[in-house]
């Protein structure tokens, strides 16, 4: 059972914030009296039994609204009695219905604002920054990993040569690609197994920690057997497709157990790459840590991912701004490679952990020399080498060009 979850007073008079921006026809007062209804205590058409009363206690009511363009901006408070704090019944109260209201061209949730007695309900981040940097014993540079690439088809023997190999080159975290957890040619425990075999040699030749994020995602009965298979094979992180699987699902396993969570977004971007549609990504971040993510995706600086580069550190701020939970590492992901290095660190800062698939096992002196080359080129960031001095840095910079910090590529 999840802690805290029905733990709100039915009385509770706390509210949630939800900004939202409606394409729309209708005129504010239409806008907001129409959805603080549908959300909560009305429908269309009045009826009898909501009685003042009911509506004093139950009802959402505007707190702000105005005109941007086309749309309707509107701030509404939700009483946090009604939905508790249940993530399916908070997404179901505050965006539920709206997405599909005729008269509502475009709905997008911006933002969700939390009384701190709700915030209270929920644990966060059991690791977090803080604790991800302490397993790995690295407290003074960004942390670098891997996403093990071909992404299907290893047999688990394969899959933890790669791994070794990847550490040695000098990556802190390996983990799965989305699109493995458990499949037949390539158990979940047989891999775990495999992956950690080949991290502690890496150990045990060089004194570096390393992390293997298991992907246990699943029909969600089966996500946390999965997650005790990884931990009981001796994997130290677990990952979760928390789009597909569901927030619920993250919180499910962040609270079971006892392992720091990966959270990979694929799917993500259906909900928030229409401008004005959908859910902010900030918003689902913002989702994510609630739900104690320990790491999450934020798209990557100049890499292959839609987002601009202002966007992808729009993403990461609310993982690490001041809250009453521990801070969510932001994951930079997507195109990476040595030459890009600076340009991601410079814009995300320190506490991020930059990953590269391609970047590192499409290196032309393979899977080791990628990893030094981005392990060389995040020295080179923090001003302790030259850029291209070292053969697997300049043969990283003769595949793929380099990208400098602060060239904006927006
Ligand atoms: C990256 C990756 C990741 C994306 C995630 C891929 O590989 O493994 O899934 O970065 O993107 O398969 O694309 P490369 P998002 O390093 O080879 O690009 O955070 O948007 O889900």
């Amino acid at each position: 059972m999840v802690p805290g979850r029905f733990s709100l007073p039915e009385e509770n008079r706390d509210r949630v914030v939800a900004t939202y921006a409606i394409e729309t026809a209708l005129s504010l007062e239409e806008v907001s009296d129409g959805l603080c209804a549908e959300q909560s205590t009305g429908t269309w058409e009045s009826v009898e039994r909501e009685t003042e009363d009911l509506v004093s206690r139950c009802g959402a009511r505007a707190v702000g609204s105005w005109r941007r363009g086309d749309h309707v901006v509107l701030r509404i408070a939700f009483p946090t009695g009604n939905f508790g704090c249940s993530i399916p019944m908070l997404l179901s109260t505050v965006a539920g219905n709206l997405y599909e209201m005729g008269s509502f061209r475009r709905t997008r949730l911006l933002d969700l604002e939390f009384p701190d007695a709700f915030v209270e309900g929920f644990e966060g981040p059991s690791f977090g920054i803080d604790g991800c940097r302490e397993l790995l014993g690295v407290t003074d540079r960004p942390l670098l990993g891997t996403i093990i690439k071909p992404n299907v088809g290893l047999s688990p023997e394969e899959f933890g040569e790669a791994c070794y190999e990847s550490a040695r080159g000098g990556v802190d975290f390996v983990k799965d690609d989305e699109l493995v957890a458990d499949p037949g040619y390539s158990p979940i425990s047989d891999r775990v197994t495999e992956a950690m075999d080949g991290l502690d040699r890496v150990e045990e030749e060089t004194g570096e920690r390393k992390m293997f994020a298991a992907n246990v995602t699943d029909e969600v009965d089966g996500i946390v057997d999965n997650a005790e298979e990884a931990r009981d094979a001796g994997a130290n992180c677990l990952m979760l497709n928390f789009v597909t699987a569901g927030l619920s699902a993250l919180r499910v396993l962040t609270s079971e157990m006892d392992l720091p969570v990966h959270c990979h977004r694929d799917m993500f971007a259906a909900f928030t790459r229409v401008p004005d549609h959908g859910v902010s990504p900030a918003l689902l971040n913002k989702l994510v840590r609630l739900c104690g993510g320990d790491q999450a995706h934020v798209g990557s600086i100049d890499g292959k991912l839609y987002e601009s580069n202002d966007e992808v550190v729009a993403n990461a701020a609310p993982l690490r701004e001041r809250w009453l939970l521990k801070s969510t590492l932001p994951v930079s992901s997507g195109g990476l490679h040595a030459g890009k290095v600076a340009a991601n660190l410079d814009r995300l800062g320190e506490d991020v952990l930059i990953l590269a698939g391609g970047g590192i096992h499409g290196h032309p002196g393979g899977t080791t020399a990628g990893a030094r080359s981005m392990r060389q080129a995040m020295e080179v960031a923090a001003g302790d080498r030259e850029l291209g001095e070292s053969p697997e840095m300049k043969a990283a910079l003769e595949k793929w060009s380099p990208v400098k910090a602060g060239e904006d590529g927006n």
